[in-house]
């Protein structure tokens, strides 16, 4: 059951109530995605694609005078003359256009039913997580009518299913609308809809979203734009959608794959459909609390568990789906091939979305891969690298043109195409020359995992490109170190010592620890890759040399993290954006090993942080609670937890930053596995922040670095049970609750598995 979202009524499906969008159910297979409302006398389902984006790629947006000024800017930061600094910045680095591409929903698709809404009775909609299934029951006048849908990635179609009990009742009319871009709406097939466009902006795709009714015993014929099905007493609807950025034609490949589907049956269809999506699911499985526990909240609708959440109280096995839900958000709107999740994943009602639903890169898109590899969905991690591929020479570009730079840069937001100049004219975020490194940071990451030599044969040059670029960037500033600038610490204001204000400034800590991760990332791979060429060689002496004066993480006069190079006050103390403890999380700069010091200031850092109302966006909350695990502070971790749950989600359990942002789930997911493992400091750790509220519970198939995935269960906070399989025969060294001793197995080479003796 816990697995299974439901509700007792329908999310309102007119497209003019823009809040009840947050109480459909979401589906999705990498690629299509769809918002099922589960409407009676209407049903909506609000449909996406990945790559359904405004405009097309290629456009240098690079302000011309930025090469020219940019050192300039420095130096007037260095003067303290910050208000001419950020005037000039504004002038002469602020792209042109200022903005990205957008990203924009795929339209509608209508269902009108005979029957009235009030008429129904016993009417249910749920999620069923474990199969990837949203379904809708009621009953009219003693016909029970269901309806369950899909998306399948193995036939990328989204099918949805629709029954009576009774022969004959169920009829609808089918519609497909969208507001803008809209060239063709017609009848396709005696049994089939289509809509197409093109994308408005240079270069914009052309889509299709063709729909089809199939495997009916009811009458189906088209009027006007409409399919109509009459007298039946099941049918099936298939939908694909395409667009121009996967290949040409979308039409003819809509009509293909539909082809494809209708020639399967529906039970065929929805078999594969389970079979391919569990084989990513079922790796993970997770439970708190006692079994009557468990149980005794599962008759409760969702929204009402979550409401008395809201009212303060506990709900353990709330906490397990929204973990679950984290995962199956994941391989929704993230498979191999397909796009990366953008702020919202792939679900988006808008033509014009919060911050354009784009890749937000100084921390929404980082955040959204958190799990993928704890949670064991390295595959899901992939498109996120095709993506850095694609930005590889548009930022080569940039860092030639804007910096007179080698190597690959990117700035705080990128699009469907890899755009890397900067985005906006807000200087708190625009002017941060750091997003193509944070991104790169993932490579190492998931090597680390994954042990893939080859993935990281195959990224190395993007990792290398982002070297080369900060070798070239860095400068040596006042204080003799080697730093970035004009750069920001995201999104935060400073207030000098002269008592100006200001965001842009030169050696923002975030940065520097940014770099430290990208120098040694590289490091580690020409020796793992045994790649060193004379250039390389060369590469990697320039970055030894330049790491011994890159600044450290220091502490502050409170006692803090510094967030910037200077001991500044900080004009926002609440701030969503707690950047300078990047070195905690998710990097292992900072740790309880080596960095005892900075693991106390790291603490002062966040209480000062949510002391001062910090944690008000889902994304920024979820970053607590994985600093809070790193901290080891189980009790932050619940609560930190129990907020999330309370102030930034909406009842079908999305993340609200508010509005949607679909971060705080991914990061909220990986949250909950970094209270329960940890493997960043070379050491697996059991259970190194539970939370006494999760003193009973076990967790199945967690991935730790090293390649090794392991199960544990545990009462009272001790570890009763655990397995670990070392799946590419790695050592492992790990360590209990409570406990210094690091117990460590070796294998034989190859693959192996132990038990962890529990004393
Ligand atoms: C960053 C954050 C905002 C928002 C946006 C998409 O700029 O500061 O809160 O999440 O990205």
């Amino acid at each position: 059951m816990n697995n299974t979202l439901f509700y007792k009524s329908p999310a309102d499906p007119n497209p003019r109530n823009k809040e009840s969008w947050n109480e459909a159910l979401p589906i999705g297979n990498g690629a299509i995605g769809a918002m099922v409302f589960g409407g009676i006398d209407k049903e909506r389902i609000q449909l996406n694609e990945d790559t359904l984006w405004y405009g097309g790629g290629g456009r240098n947006r690079v302000n011309p005078d930025a090469k020219d000024n940019y050192k300039k800017i420095r130096e007037l930061l260095k003067e303290g003359r910050i208000k001419e600094a950020q005037k000039l910045g504004k002038l002469s680095m602020v792209a042109g256009p200022d903005c990205e591409r957008i990203y924009s929903t795929a339209g509608n698709m209508m269902l009108d039913f005979e029957e009235k809404a009030e008429t129904a009775t016993d009417y249910v909609r749920s999620l069923d997580m474990a199969e990837a299934i949203a379904k809708v029951k009621y009953t009219i006048d003693g016909t029970i009518f269901e309806r369950e849908a899909f998306c399948s990635e193995p036939d990328n179609v989204f099918a949805m299913r629709a029954t009576a009990d009774k022969e004959k009742k169920l009829h609808y009319i089918v519609s497909l609308n969208r507001e803008k871009e809209l060239d063709e709406n017609k009848a396709t097939a005696t049994n089939e809809i289509s809509m197409t466009g093109i994308m408005g902006g240079k270069g914009g795709v052309s889509f299709c979203v063709t729909v089809r009714v199939v495997q009916t015993d009811g009458k189906v014929y088209t009027l006007g734009n409409n399919i109509l099905l009459e007298e039946a007493t099941e049918a099936v609807l298939l939908v694909a959608i395409r667009t121009s950025f996967y290949g040409d034609n979308p039409e003819e490949w809509c009509k293909k794959v539909l082809d494809k589907a209708e020639a399967k049956s529906y039970a065929e269809l929805k078999s594969s459909h389970i079979e391919d999506y569990r084989k990513l699911y079922d790796r993970v499985s997770f439970s708190l609390g006692t079994e009557e526990q468990e149980k005794e909240l599962c008759a409760l609708p969702t929204n009402e568990r979550l409401a008395r959440v809201q009212n303060g109280e506990t709900d353990l096995g709330l906490i397990v789906q929204y973990f679950y839900f984290g995962r199956y958000l994941l391989i929704a709107s993230s498979r191999e091939g397909t796009q990366p999740a953008n702020l919202q994943g792939i679900w988006n009602h808008s033509f014009n979305p919060p911050w354009g639903s784009k890749y937000t890169i100084n921390i929404n898109t980082e955040m959204n891969y958190w799990l993928a590899e704890n949670c064991n969905l390295s595959e899901c991690h992939l498109p996120l690298f095709d993506l850095l591929k694609r930005m590889l020479p548009n930022g080569q570009q940039v860092a030639k043109d804007m910096y007179g730079c080698r190597g690959f840069v990117a700035h705080h937001n990128t699009d469907l195409y890899g755009d890397c100049a900067p985005q906006d004219i807000y200087m708190p975020a625009t002017i941060w020359p750091m997003g193509a490194a944070w991104l790169c940071t993932h490579i190492w990451e998931r090597y680390s995992y994954t042990l893939d030599k080859e993935f990281l044969a195959d990224n190395y040059e993007l990792l290398k490109e982002t070297a080369t670029f900060f070798l070239d960037y860095m400068f040596i500033d006042d204080k003799g170190q080697l730093v970035t600038g004009p750069s920001v610490s995201p999104e935060n204001t400073y207030i000098h010592p002269s008592g100006e204000k200001g965001t842009l400034c030169n050696g923002p800590s975030m940065d520097s620890q940014i770099i430290i991760d990208i120098f040694n990332a590289c490091l580690k791979s020409s020796e793992i890759l045994g790649n060193e060429t004379a250039d390389i060689a060369e590469m990697n002496e320039n970055i030894r040399e330049a790491l011994k004066k890159i600044p450290k993480p220091a502490i502050g006069k409170y006692g803090q993290v510094m967030e910037w190079e200077h001991d500044y006050e900080e004009s926002n103390l609440g701030h969503r954006h707690i950047s300078h403890l990047y070195a905690l999380h998710p990097s292992n700069q900072i740790n309880d090993k080596d960095t005892p010091e900075l693991m106390k200031a790291a603490r002062v850092t966040l209480e000062r942080r949510l002391a001062h109302g910090g944690g008000h966006t889902g994304w920024s909350r979820a970053w607590i609670i994985n600093m809070w695990a790193r901290l080891k502070d189980g009790e932050k971790v619940f609560e930190n937890v129990q907020a999330l749950l309370q102030k930034s989600t909406s009842i079908n359990l999305f993340d609200m930053h508010p509005p949607f942002q679909i971060d705080g789930n991914f990061g909220g997911t990986a949250g909950i596995a970094e209270a329960l493992m940890q493997s960043h400091a070379g050491v697996i750790e059991l259970l190194p922040a539970l939370p006494k509220e999760w003193s009973i519970g076990s967790i199945k198939g967690l991935k730790a670095r090293g390649n090794i995935e392991l199960d544990f269960s545990w009462k009272d906070g001790k570890v009763t049970e655990c397995t670990l399989r070392s799946l590419k025969g790695s050592d492992i060294y790990v360590q209990l609750p409570g406990s210094n001793e690091v117990k460590s197995f070796t294998g034989g080479g190859g693959a192996f598995e132990v038990q962890l003796p529990i004393e």
